[in-house]
């Protein structure tokens, strides 16, 4: 545990007084003192699920400064939760009991950027949203995009390998990232800040700390390709009345406006109806399709406006003659832009303000994606927890929308408090139905703290050793992000 002594020396370590909060008393005049609550908002995670009990926040502004704050902790065997936006949806960004916060928010600089290839490195603690703005100054975009951008950091996408709304358009940040600074738990600097697209020197060593969760190393420095940002963008919403019409639409979809294809999002009525009680736009430009069954977000991204429109048009058209689609709108303005996204943006936003949310977020074979919805529907309606959207039961609400495109669904389970009993009737259930179809319990959240135990619904024991051994190499003394990723409980 820490102690006041700790707290003197790493308050030395770093250049700024204001860099090290503290609820620790008995620290000298040079430590400000924070109160337990002040801490709050980075013990405390985004969903209000997950709480810690950190008395330290440290937020150093540079690799050398966390490196040598590493190296202390190392020494001294303190455990470290690195921490970015603190937006993670697993319980991975916040300690479980007394480990120190490492928030990298406050390097966030640009290091540089090279206007010919389009490659960015940076500070990891960088706002998604103000990378993306800076990039836009010349033409180009981050090519990672979620609801979270506001907060969320680059480097914390990295540590999550977050997918969000356009991998359909630009594959993952796998493929992207191109280069990473790690500090790694015993202090050294890991050098792998590459800018270059082709490196086949050996291992791909900076793959294994993107989506690590901070189980290895803090990600200090980035370099990304970001992606042209071009000007003609356009977006539809389709109502239809089943999940294969889903399905066939994507298959129309993509042979019409393939190739200016940049997202293919999708939600059920239960997530709707919840988005639209919540909704920060009064003024609705979906009534038509109010009730239906599902709806479809389609999002063109090209070069040339007029050309792009008339091909999203023409999709529509073939939609609603094949009867495919039940109805649908074109956005005809930059407002009607925004309001058609937020129907899809702020789902998860509305969810949390119906009550307390117990979230799945996973992978399957595109024909059953939806059947993980209905399937746990009908499990909480048969121990008479669900009675219905909306009704009186346990459990308000379940509802199903994500990334169709990439086989990615989020299913969430809407209840009035965490309840062990809703928990219980979830898990493993979920995770059972999710691997008997071969699928992933973490298709882009990561495991974090909720699903580290439950690593083996979607990985083999010796892929498990594998990682167990990796985790071993690089940080013996377990003290990065204890109790999460790919943790295992030591033997009795
Ligand atoms: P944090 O939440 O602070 O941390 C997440 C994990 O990464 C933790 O394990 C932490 O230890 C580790 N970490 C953070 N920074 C570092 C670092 N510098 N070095 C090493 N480890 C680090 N996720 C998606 O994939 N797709 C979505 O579409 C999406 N939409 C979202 C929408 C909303 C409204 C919200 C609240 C969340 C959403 N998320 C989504 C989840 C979350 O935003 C992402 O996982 C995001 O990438 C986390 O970034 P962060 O900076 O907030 O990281
Ligand atoms: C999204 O796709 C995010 O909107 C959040 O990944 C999903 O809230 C969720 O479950
Ligand atoms: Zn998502």
């Amino acid at each position: 545990s820490v102690q006041p002594e700790h707290i003197h020396a790493l308050r030395n370590i770093l250049s700024n007084k204001t860099s090290l909060l503290t609820s620790i008393k008995g620290c000298d005049a040079t430590v400000e003192s924070v109160s337990e609550s002040e801490l709050d908002s980075f013990n405390v995670d985004w969903m209000g699920k997950y709480r810690g009990n950190s008395k330290v926040v440290l937020k150093p502004k540079s690799t050398e400064e966390v490196s040598k704050i590493v190296k202390y902790c190392y020494d001294h065997n303190l455990a470290i939760v690195p921490q970015g936006g603190n937006t993670g949806l697993v319980g991975g960004s916040v300690p479980l009991y007394d480990e120190i916060i490492l928030n990298v928010g406050n390097m966030n600089s640009i290091r540089s950027f090279d206007e010919v290839s389009g490659i960015v490195t940076c500070d990891a603690g960088i706002i998604l949203e103000n990378l993306d703005n800076y990039l836009a100054e010349f033409d180009y975009t981050v090519p990672l995009d979620l609801a979270a951008k506001g907060s969320c950091q680059i480097g914390g996408n990295i540590a999550t390998n977050a997918g969000g709304l356009r991998v359909i358009r630009y594959g993952t940040l796998r493929g992207t990232v191109l280069g990473l600074e790690v500090v790694l738990p015993d202090g050294q600097i890991l050098d792998s800040l590459s800018t270059l697209r082709k490196n086949n020197t050996g291992f791909d060593l900076k793959q294994l700390f993107i989506g690590s969760e901070g189980s290895i190393g803090v990600i200090t420095g980035v370099s990304l390709l970001a992606a042209p940002k071009l000007k003609a963008k356009n977006v539809a919403v389709f109502s239809l009345d089943s999940y294969d019409a889903i399905q066939r639409a994507f298959i129309k979809t993509r042979q019409h406006v393939g190739e200016i294809l940049s997202a293919f999002e999708f939600f059920d009525q239960a997530g709707h109806r919840i988005q639209q009680v919540h909704s920060r736009n009064p003024k609705k430009i979906f009534d038509a399709g109010r009730d239906a069954a599902f709806f479809v977000l389609v999002e063109t991204t090209g070069s040339n406006k007029d050309h792009d429109d008339q091909k999203l048009a023409a999709l529509l058209e073939v939609l609603i003659e094949s009867e495919i689609v039940t109805d649908g709108v074109l956005a005809q303005d930059t407002a009607q832009f925004t309001s058609l996204w937020e129907l899809r943006e702020t789902i998860t936003e509305a969810a949390g303000k119906t009550g307390k949310v117990f979230k799945y977020d996973v992978s399957l074979p595109t024909s059953l994606m939806y059947s993980v919805v209905e399937a746990t529907r009908k499990h909480l309606a048969e121990l008479g927890l669900y009675k219905g959207e909306g009704s009186d039961g346990k459990v308000k609400s379940v509802i199903g929308f994500g990334h169709f495109g990439d086989g990615n669904i989020h299913l969430n389970v809407i209840s009035d408090s965490y309840d062990p009993e809703v928990q219980s009737a979830l898990e493993p259930f979920v995770y059972e139905f999710v691997a008997k179809h071969r699928g992933s319990i973490s298709a882009e959240h990561g495991l974090g703290l909720q699903k580290a135990p439950h690593i083996g619904y979607s990985q083999l024991p010796l892929n498990v050793d594998l990682m167990h051994q990796i985790k071993s190499i690089l940080d013996p003394k377990k003290l990065f992000n204890p109790y999460k990723f790919v943790y295992r409980p030591p033997l009795e």
